[in-house]
């Protein structure tokens, strides 16, 4: 038995409003934040937890997030930093479908796939206010064919290479890595808590909280389906990280960020 090693997978970085990021709280004003997906190696395989954002999609949609991405930062540099790529990688599991969490799922035709069951129809048919966070259709054919975007699908995409498993409510998705349903952000979106061998479990809120004062505070992004469910969701992840003594890992805070290892460094 390996101990399980987990690597944040440096995306880049965007750049949003302080009330997109903390919802009617503030303060206003351009805030830089990170991107990043996780690999779990783990006895039972490699783990890819999102894919990041993609660049060039995120020029031609959300140009006003100006984007920063080295090559280093793309799902392929980033695997490289670790002498690996996208082939070596057998599972890629989707927290939920906005653009900066699925703009790398193209480079995994040969995985095998996981997201929550209502996601990808919500992809197909978002709220109005959703459209643009689910502006990233190259997941997936049958999202991409049901927004009229099939056109976008340039790396070899088809129906089958793009199918999903799906699941719903929480999940063990291998030993010791736990996939808690936090609904509210999306329909179907996910937290993920990662055991590890001598040290304290790693719990990533993911986009269940942005940053760390979104979860003192319980303030949610405004990207968001459901604010209310949203809150029910952070006091969840509160609560589960105080019952399991849980590190702390936020999606989208460039101060927290700035600590955590990345590159060939790991979590162990
Ligand atoms: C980083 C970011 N920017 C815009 C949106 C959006 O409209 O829904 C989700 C989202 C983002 O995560
Ligand atoms: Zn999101
Ligand atoms: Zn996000």
């Amino acid at each position: 038995m390996a101990d399980t090693k987990i690597y944040f997978l440096d995306g880049g970085t965007l750049l949003l409003d302080g009330f997109h990021i903390w919802w009617n709280q503030g303060p206003g004003g351009g805030v830089r934040i990170p991107s990043y997906s996780v690999l779990i190696e783990h006895d039972e395989g490699r783990f890819l937890i999102d894919t990041g954002f993609d660049y060039d999609h995120t020029m031609k949609y959300l140009a006003f997030e100006q984007p920063t991405q080295t090559p280093e930062q793309t799902i392929p540099g980033a695997l490289k930093l670790l002498g690996l790529e996208p082939k070596d990688v057998g599972v890629v599991f989707n927290t939920h479908f906005h653009f900066d969490h699925c703009g790398g799922n193209k480079y995994f035709p040969h995985a095998k796939k996981i997201c929550h069951k209502d996601e990808i129809p919500q992809a197909c048919n978002p709220e109005v206010f959703e459209h643009l966070g689910y502006s990233d259709l190259s997941f997936s054919v049958e999202a991409a064919e049901a927004r009229g975007r099939a056109d976008e699908l340039t790396h070899g995409q088809t129906a089958a290479n793009t199918t999903f498993e799906t699941i719903e409510g929480d999940v063990e998705l291998a030993k010791g890595v736990h996939l808690f349903f936090t609904p509210g952000h999306t329909v179907g979106n996910y937290a993920v808590m990662i055991e590890r061998a001598k040290d304290r479990p790693m719990m990533l809120v993911l986009d269940t909280a942005y940053t760390k004062r979104s979860l003192d505070t319980l303030c949610q992004a405004s990207f968001h389906l459901d604010p209310a469910q949203g809150v029910r969701s952070m006091m969840r992840i509160r609560d589960l990280a105080e019952k399991h003594d849980a590190e702390l890992f936020f999606s989208h805070d460039i101060e927290a960020f700035k600590g955590y290892k990345t590159g060939p460094d790991f979590y162990s």
